[in-house]
C-alpha cells in the first residue's frame, strides 16, 4: 500500500554519505523533501572516500545514479550535503538532470513557507546569496524544465535580472528588511483580534509534526477566517467538544543548519510567535534527544516565546524500549499506534481554556 506511486508528486533520488549519523540523516532528508511535496523514491549511499573533488560523486557512483535515474525516469537528484557551484554544474552535466543540494532544499522549503513580508525578504536575501553563484545554471534549467522543486520561490519573478543587479538587490533587500522589522508589532496586533486559540507544532524535522497535523484531519472545522492567507496547507481549524483551535504545522528545526539561514529559519517561525500554546514534538527514539530539546528551547528563547504554555510530546514511543529513561515532564505518545493520543488532546483542550 505504501509503495504506490503518486504521479502528482515530483520524484527524486537522494544520494547520501554513509557515516555514523547516516540513519538519522536519511530520515531527515526524506522529511525535508516531503516538505516540498516531492517524493524520495530511492536513497543511494556513498562512502566518503569515494568522494571526487570535481564532481562530488566518484565515477562509479555517477554511473550508478545515472542508470537508476534513467530507469525510473527521475529528473531530480538531491545530494544530502552541501556542494559547491562547480560541483553542482559538473554533476548536472554528467547526470543530465537537475541536481539540488541540501541547502537548496532547505531554501526552497523556507521560500514556500514565508508568509509575512519580513519572512519573504529574509528568504529572498538568503536565496540570492546562496543561489547567486549558481544562477546561470539554474536559469538554463528553468527555461528547460519550468519549475519543479527547488526552483519555485520568492525570488522566481526575478529571472531576467543579471548578476550585477543582484548585488544591488541584496543591498536593497537588507534595507527593506530593516524597515519591515520595525513594523513587526502591527502583525501581532492583528492576530490578537481573532479569538480562536492557536496551537503550533514545533520541534525537529522528522519528529512527527506533520503526522500530528494530519492526525487532526477528521476534526476539521469550517474556517471562514484564514489565519495566514497563503498557508492553508499548514494551518487548519479543528473542533473538539465545543472547543475550537487552530493547529499550525511548522518547518521544524534542522540539524546543522547553515549559519546564513538562521535568520530565514526564525522568520518562518512567525506563526509560532502568534500562537497561544506550543506543542513541542520530540522524537523519543532519537539518540540526540537532549541536544535537540535544548536547541529548540534556545531558539524559542531567542524569539522571546519560551514563556508560552507548552506541552512536550515524546512521540514514537513505539520505537523506545527503555521508556523509563524518557523525561517525565511530558506526554508519551505514538502517532503510529495511537497510544496516549486521547491524553494529549485532553491536555491541549485544557491548556487552551486557560
Ligand atoms: N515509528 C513511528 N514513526 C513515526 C511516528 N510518528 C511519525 N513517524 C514517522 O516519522 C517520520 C517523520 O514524520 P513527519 O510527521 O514527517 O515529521 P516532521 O518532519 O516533524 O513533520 C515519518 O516517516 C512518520 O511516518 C510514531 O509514532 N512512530
Ligand atoms: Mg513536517
Amino acid at each position: 500500500m505504501d509503495n504506490k506511486t503518486n504521479f502528482d508528486k515530483e520524484q527524486v533520488i537522494v544520494v547520501t554519505i554513509k557515516d555514523k549519523n547516516f540513519q538519522y540523516s536519511v530520515a531527515e532528508v526524506i522529511s525535508l523533501v516531503e516538505n516540498l511535496h516531492a517524493e524520495v523514491i530511492m536513497t543511494i549511499t556513498m562512502h566518503r572516500d569515494a568522494f571526487n573533488n570535481a564532481t562530488y560523486l566518484g565515477k562509479g557512483k555517477i554511473e550508478e545514479v545515472s542508470q537508476v535515474r534513467k530507469e525510473f525516469n527521475v529528473e531530480t537528484i538531491v545530494i544530502n550535503d552541501n556542494i559547491s557551484p562547480l560541483q553542482k554544474q559538473a554533476l548536472e552535466e554528467e547526470l543530465k538532470c537537475k541536481v539540488l543540494d541540501r541547502t537548496e532544499i532547505i531554501l526552497a522549503i523556507f521560500a514556500s513557507r514565508a508568509s509575512s513580508k519580513e519572512a519573504q525578504l529574509q528568504v529572498e536575501l538568503a536565496q540570492l546569496q546562496y543561489l547567486y553563484p549558481r544562477l546561470t545554471r539554474m536559469w538554463s534549467h528553468l527555461s528547460r524544465q519550468k519549475g519543479g522543486i527547488g526552483m519555485k520561490g520568492v525570488g522566481e519573478t526575478q529571472l531576467e535580472i543579471d548578476k550585477r543587479m543582484i548585488k544591488k538587490k541584496v543591498a536593497r533587500l537588507k534595507d527593506e528588511l530593516k524597515k519591515v522589522k520595525d513594523n513587526r508589532f502591527l502583525q501581532r496586533k492583528k492576530r490578537m483580534q481573532s479569538n480562536t486559540p492557536v496551537v503550533s507544532l514545533v520541534g525537529y524535522t522528522n519528529a512527527g509534526k506533520s503526522t500530528m497535523f494530519n492526525y487532526f484531519k477528521g476534526k476539521e472545522a469550517f474556517a471562514k477566517d484564514q489565519l495566514f492567507a497563503t498557508l492553508d496547507t499548514i494551518t487548519k481549524k479543528v473542533s473538539y467538544e465545543n472547543a475550537e483551535f487552530y493547529i499550525v504545522d511548522t518547518v521544524g528545526f534542522i540539524n546543522n543548519l547553515p549559519h546564513f539561514l538562521v535568520e530565514s529559519f526564525k522568520a518562518t517561525l512567525e506563526e509560532v510567535m502568534l500562537s497561544d500554546v506550543l506543542l513541542h514534538i520530540v522524537d523519543a527514539s532519537s539518540k540526540q534527544l537532549t541536544q535537540q530539546i535544548r536547541a529548540v528551547y534556545e531558539v524559542l528563547h531567542e524569539l522571546g516565546i519560551d514563556e508560552k504554555p507548552m506541552i512536550t510530546v515524546y512521540n514514537k514511543i513505539d520505537l523506545v524500549k527503555e521508556k523509563e529513561i524518557l523525561p517525565e515532564n511530558g506526554i508519551h505518545v505514538s502517532l503510529k499506534t495511537g497510544e496516549n493520543l486521547d491524553l494529549l488532546v485532553k491536555e491541549i483542550l485544557e491548556k487552551i481554556k486557560k
